[in-house]
Formats: C-alpha cells, sequence, structure tokens
C-alpha cells in the first residue's frame, strides 16, 4: 500500500497555493517558477507510480520552461523511449496537481492507485535534470521530496539539456539489449553523437566556424562539450554563453527572440560577417534556428521550415543512392505555422502531413513513415527511423560502391540524430552534414524555396473560449469568428491566417502570412482585432 506516512509528512512541506489552477499542457507544467514547488513535489510521486506501473522502467523529469522568460519555470514526465508523458496520464497528472489540501491529495493518490492497478511492490526508477534558472535547484529539492516519499530510486542527471535528459531515458531502459541507445551518460551521449558526425564528415573540407548564440542557457555546456571532442572537424564559436548574469536567459537573444522578431540578437551585431552562417539555441537546447546576413546586411532566417527541406532532401537523395527507394518511405509532419512557401515545396516532393501543435502530435505522426522528418517552424525537430527501416538498412546488400556509400551514411545518420526528441546539438551537427555535403553556404540552403512574409502575435483574450478544428487551422468557436476570418483573408494575395489558444501561455496567438511583408503584418493585427 501507499506509503501514508511518509507522503503526508512531505506534502504538508509543500502545500499548494490557493486560487491557482495547473494544467499539464504540451511541454508538461509550465509557470512562474515561484509558484512550482506543491507541482514539482507531487510530479516527483507521479514519476515513480508511472515507473511502477511500467514495470520499473526509468522514467525521467525535466525542470525547465525552455524558451520562456528566466523567472519562468516547468516540470515535464519522460515516457521509458525517451518520450513525452503518454497523453492519458495528463489529465491524472493536472487532477492530482490541483487537490488543495493534504487529504485531498492522499484520497486522490489512493483512487488513482486503485483505477490504473499499479502494483505498489514494484520497484520504481526516476532520473531528473534541470536548466540553469534560478528557481531550479528549489523545485528539485521539491521533486526530491516526492520521489522519496515514495521511495524511488533516483538519479540527478544535474543541470543538462531536455534531450540529453531523453536520451538518458532511452539509454537507461535499453541498456544492453538489441535495442541499445548508447552508454547510459551524458559522455556516451556525446561520443554517440561525435563519433557518427566524424565519420559522416570523413574526407569533406572543414566548413567555416558556426556562431552559436546559447541564449545564456545550459545549452552553452553542450557546446563547450562537443567543442573540445570534435576539435578542427566543426569550429563553433559560443556567443551569449552567460551562465552567471541574473536575467540573461533568453534575454534578447535565443532561438524563440530570432524567430519571432526575424532579427539577429543585438548581442552578435558586431560578430555576424556577411555571408557567415550563425544559429541560435532555445533555453534548454531542444530549439534550434540559422540565419545570415547578406553583403547588403540584410536577415536571412533558416528555421525548423528550412532544417526539414534541408535534411528530407538529403536523405531522399541518399535512400535513392542506396537503392532503397521502393523499400524507404520518407515523409514530412508540419503543423500550421510551417510557411506556406515550404508546404508548397515539399508537398511537390514527399508526402506532407499537418498536424496540431506540440512535439506529441508530431512525433506520433512521423512514426507512421519509414522515416519520418518531423520539424516545428520554431526550430524543435528531429527525423525518426521505424524499426522496419533500421532492419533494411542494417541487412541490405549493396551491389555497388555507391550505394555502400550511401548505405554507409544512412547508418550513421541514424546514430547522430536524436530520435526520442527534438535537439538543438544533434540537429546542429545533421544541418553541418548536409552543408558540407552538398557545399552549400546559408545562401543556397536559403534559396531551396522562398519565404513568404509572416507574422505571429499574442492576443491576451480569454483562450479557454476559442476551440479549434482541421489541426488548429479554424476555430468553432467562438461562434461566426471564422467566418470574418476568411472574409478578411480572401482579400490578401496568397493571405493565411489562422488562431488558436496557446497551451504553454496565457495568449491567443494569431499567424498570418502573405504575398508581401506589409499585407502580411496588415493581415495579423486586423485578425487580432476581431479576437481581442
Ligand atoms: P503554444 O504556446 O501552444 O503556441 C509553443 C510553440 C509550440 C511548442 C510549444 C512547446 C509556437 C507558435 N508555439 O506552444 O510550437 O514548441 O510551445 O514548447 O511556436
Ligand atoms: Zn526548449
Amino acid at each position: 500500500s501507499l506509503p501514508l506516512e511518509s507522503l503526508r509528512a512531505a506534502s504538508d512541506k509543500h502545500p499548494k497555493p490557493a486560487h491557482l489552477h495547473f494544467q499539464y499542457g504540451t511541454a508538461g507544467f509550465r509557470t512562474l517558477g515561484s509558484t512550482l514547488d506543491s507541482v514539482t513535489f507531487k510530479v516527483g510521486v507521479i514519476a515513480a507510480l508511472r515507473s511502477k506501473k511500467l514495470d520499473g522502467k526509468t522514467i525521467g523529469v525535466m525542470v525547465t520552461a525552455s524558451h520562456n522568460p528566466e523567472p519562468d519555470n516547468g516540470v515535464k514526465l519522460v515516457d521509458p523511449r525517451g518520450e513525452m508523458l503518454e497523453a492519458s496520464w495528463e489529465g491524472y497528472a493536472t487532477t492530482l496537481a490541483n487537490t488543495s489540501s493534504t487529504e485531498e491529495f492522499l484520497d486522490a493518490l489512493d483512487q488513482f492507485v486503485k483505477t490504473l492497478r499499479i502494483d505498489l511492490s514494484k520497484p520504481s526508477r526516476v532520473v531528473y535534470g534541470r536548466d540553469t534558472r534560478p528557481s531550479g535547484p528549489a523545485l528539485v529539492a521539491a521533486l526530491e521530496d516526492g520521489l522519496s516519499a515514495i521511495g524511488a530510486e533516483i538519479r540527478d542527471a544535474g543541470v543538462t539539456t531536455t534531450p540529453i535528459l531523453h536520451y538518458l531515458v532511452r539509454a537507461s531502459n535499453y541498456k544492453g539489449t538489441k535495442d541499445s541507445y548508447g552508454e547510459d551518460s551524458s559522455e556516451g551521449y556525446y561520443e554517440k553523437l561525435s563519433s557518427a558526425f566524424k565519420k559522416l564528415v570523413a574526407g569533406k573540407s572543414a566548413l567555416p566556424p558556426l556562431i552559436v548564440d546559447c541564449a545564456n542557457g545550459v545549452g552553452a555546456q553542450a557546446v563547450a562539450e562537443f567543442s573540445k571532442i570534435l576539435g578542427d572537424k566543426l569550429k563553433l564559436i559560443p556567443v551569449n554563453d552567460d551562465l552567471s548574469t541574473p536575467g540573461a536567459l533568453n534575454n534578447a537573444c535565443g532561438a524563440d527572440f530570432v524567430k519571432t522578431s526575424q532579427k539577429i540578437p543585438p548581442s552578435l551585431t558586431s560578430v555576424l560577417k556577411p555571408g557567415q552562417r550563425a544559429c541560435s539555441l532555445d533555453g534548454d537546447a531542444d530549439r534550434l534556428i540559422y540565419y545570415y546576413l547578406d553583403e547588403r546586411g540584410q536577415f536571412h532566417l533558416l528555421d525548423g521550415d528550412k532544417i526539414a527541406a534541408l535534411v528530407a532532401a538529403f536523405i531522399v537523395e541518399l535512400v535513392k543512392n542506396a537503392g532503397l527507394e521502393h523499400e524507404i518511405r520518407v515523409g514530412i509532419v508540419q503543423t500550421a505555422y510551417a510557411n506556406g512557401g515550404s508546404t508548397k515545396y515539399l508537398s511537390q516532393r514527399l508526402p506532407v502531413k499537418c498536424v496540431a501543435t506540440g512535439v506529441k502530435h508530431l512525433h506520433h505522426a512521423a512514426e507512421h513513415y519509414d522515416i519520418g522528418v518531423y520539424f516545428e517552424a520554431n526550430g524543435h525537430g528531429t527525423v525518426l527511423f521505424s524499426s522496419d527501416t533500421l532492419k533494411t538498412l542494417a541487412e541490405h546488400q549493396p551491389s555497388t560502391p555507391a550505394q555502400s556509400t550511401a548505405l554507409g551514411h544512412l547508418t550513421n545518420l541514424t546514430q547522430l540524430i536524436n530520435q526520442t526528441v527534438g535537439d538543438a546539438l544533434s540537429d546542429l551537427l545533421l544541418v553541418e552534414v548536409v552543408l558540407a555535403h552538398k557545399s552549400y553556404s546559408g545562401f543556397e540552403w536559403d534559396s531551396l524555396y522562398v519565404d513568404l512574409p509572416n507574422r505571429l502575435v499574442k492576443v491576451a483574450a480569454p483562450r479557454h473560449l476559442f476551440k479549434t478544428e482541421d489541426a488548429e487551422r479554424r476555430l468553432v468557436s467562438p461562434p461566426g469568428l471564422q467566418a470574418k476570418i476568411d472574409e478578411l483573408v480572401r482579400r490578401y494575395e496568397a493571405g493565411r491566417s489562422f488562431v488558436r489558444p496557446s497551451g504553454t501561455e496565457d495568449v491567443v496567438r494569431v499567424y498570418a502570412e502573405a504575398m508581401v511583408r506589409a499585407q502580411a503584418d496588415e493581415l495579423a493585427f486586423r485578425v487580432a482585432g476581431l479576437v481581442y
């Protein structure tokens, strides 16, 4: 049965703030860090129970608020394969997080264990990590209180990137099996990716150095590690790698800043030379955005859509060169935020599916392809190889040296790419491999297709009133609003606009694109006017 005494004592130390409602959303619980103590404690208990439910498999917990402002924080659970928490548990987590007293929490917990028939005699194992936010250590202490109240076997991964935490979960659960994912340590992660990268660029001339904006977050740590191991193979120049100045995290830098404001971080002004490529990570290093300035000083964004196009084209070419185009079907998954230019370009070449915002939707849709490439426009994404594809790659007998080379590259890509979740560092190495193979600069990469001018705005409207359908591309509520949006959109050449409630912030988002900049801006602001 549940260790009620230790749970009661621990729960009393972590009372829920009255009047606050918590919701396990697309990125777990996420809000002001100072309000998350009780939630994080309860997540510790839930993580341990999820592990018991899954026969002692290792569950992950990551404390981060990613690209959001430094005072925010968040906590999310990672399932045994390194994936997002199974959807049905999101609701249980929300219910438990909102219990308002220790007695209510214990009752709900007891009910929960009974309903799900969790065998409490099973072991529980949990690995956890956090980003660099100042509220992190106290939240981790609350998490540990929850874990030890149940008696979980714990492992503290310390300050680490979100994708490394996902890697550790997968590696620990598949250790010593035929599906082994690499050595179960952060060193194992760096080693796995670096050695695949070295094999993939062997014989290629080294690219010019790459500027990496680390968002003043934990990505700086990973960039430093890769720099050490990769040496001359890839020269990384870290900027915004200050982990000690309060308030610096994600402030006027990082992937979200660049994507949203469509300009370089001010801190790069004196560093970035025309034609030189640069990239930005976000606060927990699971998003990546590239860009460059042309000779006229004009900014060119190479976002998640451009990364998807670059990577998918390269993989399709390798599959063909390996003689596997009839066995392996490559497909793309996007959300409504994908630029219309990218959707047009990709749909002419590959199957493209549009799903609702949120990594879990993209990830699951990508699993339906033999090789599924998914990226959100904001730079979060990865590539999934199905188990049949891995088998095909292992067993295929190439009939020419060229086929053998292509097959080798594909196999190395399966090692380079972090298939558990979007990973800024793994994606960075992947992009650099393709650029080296194609001898592309930012300019040639950018020329794959032309982005439609677009604008994303936030509106402070009551988001619970907004309900969507068709992969969030149309509103069903408030009634009548979609018809008004349609009416506006018709007046703009290549106009497209949609409205959806954010899953991570208390706002409604409005996206618009059109043939020319001024029209995209105007459409966005007029639709926002309808919403407000
Ligand atoms: P919301 O707040 O639901 O729009 C944002 C991103 C998502 C996803 C999540 C999780 C946009 C427009 N939205 O979600 O794509 O990355 O955060 O971090 O970029
Ligand atoms: Zn992130």
